[in-house]
């Protein structure tokens, strides 16, 4: 057996991540390589913009536009380069063949998607990595880009653990589903046949983690994940007005300690939870309607990354957000990063804190 090796903070494990804001040491931050449109599937359409449900449709299987690879792959140069300019270390997943078909039991696929966000894949909670079981079809193999990763992790002491696989069966999804009309009560275009979520549905505040129910995430996930964590985490699970919910990192997004940015159109009133805590509504997008957004809204403009209570990655050209956090005791890094956003996501997304300094404190 390997000893657990040493790692640069002599008093903290290999992995440990325990809120948004403790400051980052080490991070996993996607690739584009090989993005892949997905075989279409009628559960991806309740998250999908309206205007991209053809596209997607028609480019199914197809390698994404080599241009828009390219484009995303200098953001991601620039933010990987800027994490290393602030002292942080970043970790790359593999690059898999996305291309390469598979059959289970209960579905075949003529591919995968892609490995840009890891924070959709790995829930890094405490010292544990834990693979998501996400319920899109095309990403059921997408947890092995980040094997090697894990494996060196483990090695180094971390907890390692993989959700139960879900079968993702035509009974798990919802034929008949249509979007709820205003006033009508939330649905998803999945039910409760087995546990599924994404780890972006998840936010961490210490012992507490913020869960909503989603299009990927079923309360079957949820309460797997609160009985495997119980006695070390508390997960409280909220409903906000997102009608496409697919990832919480849109709608809300702590900071620092005490300070929430939050999603204008989607939190009515912010939860109980957070009484006290000084609330910041996000800017309006300032997204061109001309820039592609294939798998997300415009406001992925909230979805950023602190380094500590302070620095904070915002994308470059979003001056009302960089104000914003300006005039709210922030120092905003600028990142460009539009042409990523393409892909469905922002800096939140594209990657996953795997150690920040700090440990598991009770805030509520
Ligand atoms: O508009 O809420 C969330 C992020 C998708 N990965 C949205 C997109």
């Amino acid at each position: 057996m390997d000893q657990p090796s040493k790692n640069t903070a002599e008093q903290n494990p290999v992995v440990n991540a325990y809120t948004e804001w403790d400051p980052l040491e080490e991070v996993i931050v996607g690739v584009v390589d090989n993005a892949t449109f997905p075989d279409w599937h009628f559960s991806l359409k309740p998250v999908l913009p309206d205007n991209m449900v053809e596209f997607f449709q028609h480019n199914a299987g197809r390698p994404f536009p080599p241009e828009r690879i390219a484009a995303a792959k200098q953001d991601l140069d620039e933010l990987v380069h800027i994490l290393e300019a602030e002292g942080v270390t970043v970790r790359r997943p593999t690059a898999m063949n996305f291309r390469r078909p598979f059959v289970t039991p209960h579905f075949s696929s003529s591919g995968g998607l892609y490995a840009a966000m890891p924070r959709d894949v790995l829930l890094v909670v405490g010292d544990e990595i834990i693979e998501s079981p996400m319920a899109w079809r095309s990403r059921y193999y997408e947890p092995l880009a980040y094997r090697s990763l894990a494996k060196e992790y483990f090695r180094q002491g971390a907890r390692w653990t993989a959700a139960p696989k879900p079968e993702l069966p035509d009974e798990l999804y919802d034929h008949d589903f249509v979007d709820p009309q205003d006033g009508e009560p939330m649905r998803y275009v999945i039910n409760e046949y087995e546990p599924t979520f994404d780890a972006a549905d998840f936010i961490k505040l210490g012992r507490d983690l913020i869960v909503q129910k989603s299009h990927v995430t079923n309360d079957f996930g949820i309460q797997w994940l609160q009985r495997h964590l119980q006695d070390r985490f508390r997960v409280h699970v909220f409903e906000f007005k997102d009608t496409h919910p697919m990832h919480i990192d849109a709608t809300i997004m702590p900071l620092a300690p005490g300070k929430l940015l939050v999603n204008p159109e989607r939190i009515g009133k912010v939860p109980s939870l957070f009484r006290g805590w000084d609330i910041l509504e996000a800017p309006r997008p300032s997204i061109p309607d001309n820039h592609p957004l294939y798998m997300t809204s415009k406001w992925i403009n909230m979805n950023l990354i602190s380094l500590d209570e302070k620095r904070v990655v915002v994308e470059r050209s979003d001056e009302p957000m960089i104000s914003a956090l300006r005039r709210w005791g922030f120092e905003p890094i600028p990142c460009n990063f539009r042409n990523f956003n393409t892909f469905g996501g922002s800096f939140h997304c594209a990657t996953v804190d795997v150690r920040r300094r700090g440990g598991p404190v009770s805030l509520f």
